[in-house]
């Protein structure tokens, strides 16, 4: 990790809300088998990092979409933990109360418009977003979350194409975690495929960048938020990284035999909290009783959500058709 001109309360702040995300996420996965939250869930263990870093330095006013795999981006942008929960228990304290489950998250006061499970669906709806923002002179940023899965759709390449021609400045981040369910990348795209080929044919610039560095998802962001600031043109970003768990679900794995272990334990090994908790912990930004102490905290925290969320009531019957249309 580039440890060079390390903000540390930035740094801090990165780290907690990792945790925040890797701690809701593994209750999640532990509470799951009691059937309660009755939707599917795509967790984003492993893959914290580019969520906080990209998230961190928005404002509440600026919008992001996301797809089914949506709790990191939904938590890091600011989203509640107590209306996330809602939302995956079905509950009327849900941020879509309780209509949409895990995959549907939206919630307008924390800039989320639109998650999707549909792939490839939000990122049109985010081209239109900024596209809107920029007739209206507004100068809120928009960002699309989407996995690489998704860049092999064709309304994809229409985006991109139409965000090209009139010059939509929105930030495309790519979560590039090898798979689309149980298909590695080699298995689906041809050898010579670029991504980055693909976008600078459209004349869009491509970043790449380490996805279980939060300092450096930070730093590529911040550089490509002056872009499109600057040049008033979208970006897309490719981060490199990979989930932990099953593609849907809260398990490991390895029986499944479609990934190897070794592959498996050695994203592992490059745990984005892990790096820069020990890299915190080296500099003295940190000491491990101040992790301790946060974690304990963050625990109580949590529990207390999902408490509440299990105490807290189902929509009536009767409010099925309601919210259909906006008012
Ligand atoms: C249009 C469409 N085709 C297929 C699916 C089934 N599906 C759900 S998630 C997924 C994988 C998407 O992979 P990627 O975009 O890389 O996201 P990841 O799951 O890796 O985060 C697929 C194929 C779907 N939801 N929508
Ligand atoms: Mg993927």
């Amino acid at each position: 990790m580039d440890d060079e001109k390390i903000n540390p309360v930035l740094a801090k702040s990165l780290l907690f809300n990792m945790y925040k995300i890797r701690q809701v996420e593994l209750k999640i996965a532990d509470l799951y088998a009691e059937q309660e939250m009755r939707c599917p869930v795509h967790l984003s263990v492993g893959q914290e990092a580019v969520a906080v870093g990209v998230c961190n330095q928005l404002a509440n006013t600026d919008i992001i979409l996301s797809a089914h795999r949506s709790h990191a981006h939904y938590l890091a942008k600011g989203g509640n933990i107590d209306k996330m929960l809602g939302e995956l228990y079905g509950k009327d304290t849900g941020c879509a109360k309780g209509k949409g489950g895990s995959m549907h998250l939206i919630d307008l006061d924390a800039g989320l418009i639109a998650a999707v499970p549909i792939v490839g669906s939000t990122i049109p709806i985010g081209v239109g977003a900024a596209w809107g923002k920029k007739l209206r002179g507004e100068k809120e940023k928009t960002i699309v979350f989407f996995g690489e899965g998704a860049t092999e759709t064709g309304v994809f390449h229409e985006s991109i194409g139409f965000a090209a021609l009139h010059d939509i400045p929105v930030i495309f981040v790519c979560e590039n975690n090898l798979y689309s369910v149980y298909t590695h990348v080699r298995d689906r795209q041809s050898k010579q495929r670029s991504l980055k080929n693909i976008i600078e044919g459209h004349g869009i610039k491509y970043l790449h960048g380490n996805g279980n560095n939060v300092l450096d998802v930070h730093k590529i962001v911040k550089d490509s938020i002056l872009h499109i600031e600057n040049i008033k043109k979208p970006i897309l970003i490719e981060f490199d990284t990979y989930r932990w768990l099953e593609h849907c679900g809260p398990n490991y794995d390895d029986n499944l035999q479609y990934r190897n272990k070794e592959e498996t334990d050695r994203w592992i090994n490059k745990c984005p909290i892990k790096q820069l908790q020990e890299l915190l912990i080296e500099k003295e930004f940190i000491t491990i009783d101040e992790v301790d102490n946060h974690l304990n905290n963050l625990e109580i925290e949590i529990k207390e959500s999902f408490e509440r969320t299990k105490k807290a009531n189902f929509l009536p019957p009767e409010s099925l058709f309601d919210d259909i249309y906006s008012e």
